[in-house]
């Protein structure tokens, strides 16, 4: 990794406050969390895990910190579903609606606490009865259809840990998972549905099952009852077969606060995937504290929509234990925001009433390149509250969000958090931060960080550098499933006694928080730290571009030149001459050393499946190399495309 201590370069002036009416109603419209968290972490945290979750037993300590190795909540014993589920029913909410489900092709389901409940009973029993106990690891592998949260809830019932396979992972992708993690159930359905045709999950898994011995038994769901599914006789059970026969009782096992509650794999660049590992009461009492107050949640009023998928650590956290722990009333949608139109999330939004919206910088992108006639189609007014994660979103993605999605009324919380970090660690709240555009703003109350140089000294305030996170939180991970060592080498040796998150960082003038991307992406031009983030919000606050990419390429002169792959928004053409207005655009807005030496206009980047773009292939093109490991990638042929024009275009190195 380069020596790197960010220039901070892109300067940003927009402020936005919420507005009144919304801080009326805001949970939290001024600093006094902050203030409580700040006299006593400790104390701050307990209170939390107390108001808002109930226990079996109490904890007794609160933090028991052998770094790296933290337990939080210590001699509590509580169940994660009974206070998704049970309490929520006995308190009189059975008849409320957890999960309003729309399906792809257009066939729907709402959901209430009791049903919700019942089913997670009849599962919980169902994997009893097919062999599983407290301390097992269950693999579940399936879309996004009600039965995947319900099985996730299952498992937490029985004290089994599950660990979800992203349901577009490929055999390989699956297998590796089942046998790093021992798992001895698999649940997988017979397809999932994806822009109007099936991915068969079934033989999928059967080839992933095929080289992982340690899966006993496979419960499978029927989804689109496509033909020919095949069924392994004394292996394999239909769900519809083994659940709905359960009885619809099952006692939550109390857990330790500690116990695994799921691991979840994350493919690194580099490296086989790591199981990050979560337990229970903390990750509990942060996900619900993170979910509470950054979505300013209001139970009784609100329809909550995180758009990610539950493969991914933003649905374990914000689509099912977050929401369910507060009671909330959530949307959960099948497929992708382009089936049957380019419309189907804004219909959602109005068929729902949704009120707060959760989604990724590269959808919101997507939707720029797209234009506003797809959000004009539809009432929009619902929304309050606005929410982005998985990457740096550009300034003007966020202007475009506030204005076009959320009418500019609603505020737009950016949340900065990770896999690891298990919950959302730098965001506004919204009835309290004052927002600038592309900035995360600061760390949530009881949370610490702070940006340090090569040396791990604190920078200077403007300056930048690496994230690093200075105390224990309740949700961190508690280790890498099985590599204890690769735990310690990868996030507690670059800094002693501090987390490192990976990410570079600066804090401009007024101390605010700005995430500049992954260090292994910053580009050294000329002896100049330069962060891709900063390049590609310069570039996107052109208003011909939707979305841009760009790396470091070896150059003579100046050791690396920035290399630019460039999406227009629809009705811009690509030109020479545009590519000089681009180049003299990041000049003027960051300055010369910025300026991108080359231009490529794509018609989409490389990205991982949860939407990340993957510089890394960028730079493999860029630099003339053989294309890297490209199993993570969503859609490999957009590489290839890029490649083969990339050299047939011979970009305009020009000065
Ligand atoms: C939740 C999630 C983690 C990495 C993280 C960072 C990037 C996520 C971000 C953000 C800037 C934000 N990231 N949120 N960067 N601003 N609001 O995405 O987890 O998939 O583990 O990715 O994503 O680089 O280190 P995960």
């Amino acid at each position: 990794m380069a020596d790197v201590t960010l220039e901070a370069l892109l300067e940003e002036g927009r402020t936005f406050a919420p507005s009144a009416e919304f801080v009326r109603d805001a949970l939290v419209h001024d600093g006094s969390l902050a203030t409580a968290a700040d006299a006593d972490v400790e104390a701050f945290w307990a209170a939390q895990a107390r108001d808002l979750l109930d226990w079996d037993q109490d904890f007794h300590t609160v933090l028991e910190w052998d770094l790296p190795y933290a337990k939080w909540f210590v001699g509590g014993k509580l169940n994660v579903s009974y206070n998704c589920l049970d309490r929520h029913v006995a308190a009189g909410h059975g008849a409320q609606v957890a999960f309003l489900w729309e399906g792809e092709p257009g066939d729907a389901r709402a959901i209430t606490y009791a049903e919700l409940l019942a089913e997670v009973c009849r599962t919980a029993n169902a994997l009893r009865a097919l062999g599983v106990e407290k301390g097992d690891r269950v693999a579940l592998y399936l879309g996004m259809v009600p039965e995947l949260p319900i099985a996730m809830l299952a498992c937490a019932r029985i004290g089994a840990a599950h660990s979800v396979v992203f349901g577009g992972f490929s055999a390989d992708s699956l297998r590796d998972r089942i046998k790093d993690a021992d798992a001895k159930l698999l649940v997988t359905g017979d397809g999932a549905w994806r822009r109007g045709s099936v991915v068969p999950l079934k033989e999928i898994a059967d080839e992933a099952m095929a080289e992982a011995p340690s899966i006993e038994r496979c419960l499978v769901l029927r989804r689109t009852a496509h033909e020919g599914v095949p069924m392994q006789d004394g292996r394999d059970v239909w769900w519809h077969d083994v659940v709905a026969s359960q009885p619809s009782e099952c006692a939550p096992v109390p857990m330790d606060a500690e116990d695994l509650l799921y691991l979840l794999y994350t493919s690194g660049t580099t490296g086989k995937p790591k199981g990050i590992m979560h337990t229970t009461g903390g990750y509990l009492t942060q996900v619900a504290f993170t979910h509470k107050y950054v979505f300013d949640l209001h139970p009784d009023t609100d329809v909550f929509w995180c758009t990610a998928d539950c493969g991914w650590v933003t649905g374990h956290s914000y689509i099912v234990y977050g929401p369910l722990a507060n009671r909330t009333t959530s949307v959960i949608y099948e497929g992708t925001p382009d089936h049957p139109d380019k419309d189907r999330f804004w219909s959602i939004v109005a068929k729902y009433r949704v009120t707060t919206l959760y989604t990724a910088p590269t959808a919101i992108r997507t939707f720029m390149k797209w234009g506003t006639e797809y959000p004009d189609r539809h009432d929009l007014s619902s929304l309050r509250l606005l929410g982005s994660v998985g990457e740096p979103i550009n300034p003007e993605a966020w202007v475009w969000y506030w204005q076009h999605i959320g009418g500019g009324r609603c505020p737009v919380v950016d949340t900065w958090w990770q896999t690891e970090t298990g919950a959302i660690m730098i965001s506004p709240l919204p009835g309290a931060t004052v927002a600038k555009p592309g900035s995360a703003t600061f760390p949530l109350p009881g949370i610490g960080a702070e940006i340090v140089n090569d040396e791990g000294d604190a920078v200077s305030i403007p300056g930048g550098g690496y994230l690093v996170l200075t105390q224990p939180w309740p949700s961190m991970l508690r280790g890498i499933w099985g590599d204890p060592e690769r735990y310690r080498e990868t996030y507690w040796s670059r800094f002693f006694g501090r987390y490192f998150a990976g990410d570079g960082a600066k804090r401009d003038a007024d101390g605010y928080y700005w995430l500049l991307g992954r260090v292994d992406d910053i580009m050294l031009v000329a002896g100049h730290n330069i962060s891709t983030t900063e390049v590609e919000s310069a570039l996107v606050s052109h208003p011909a571009v939707a979305e841009a990419a760009v790396v470091g390429k070896t150059d003579e002169t100046t050791g690396q030149a920035v290399a630019a792959f460039v999406i227009l928004r629809s009705g811009n053409e690509a030109s020479h001459r545009l590519v000089g207005e681009l180049r003299d655009h990041v000049a003027e807005v960051i300055g010369p050393i910025a300026k991108p030496k080359s231009v490529l206009f794509a018609e989409d980047l490389p990205k991982t499946r949860s939407g990340k773009i993957m510089r890394r292939l960028l730079r493999n093109v860029a630099e003339d190399e053989a294309l890297g490991d490209t199993t993570t990638l969503a859609d490999p042929n957009v590489v290839a495309g890029i490649k083969a024009r990339y050299l047939a275009d011979a970009p305009d190195d020009e000065e």
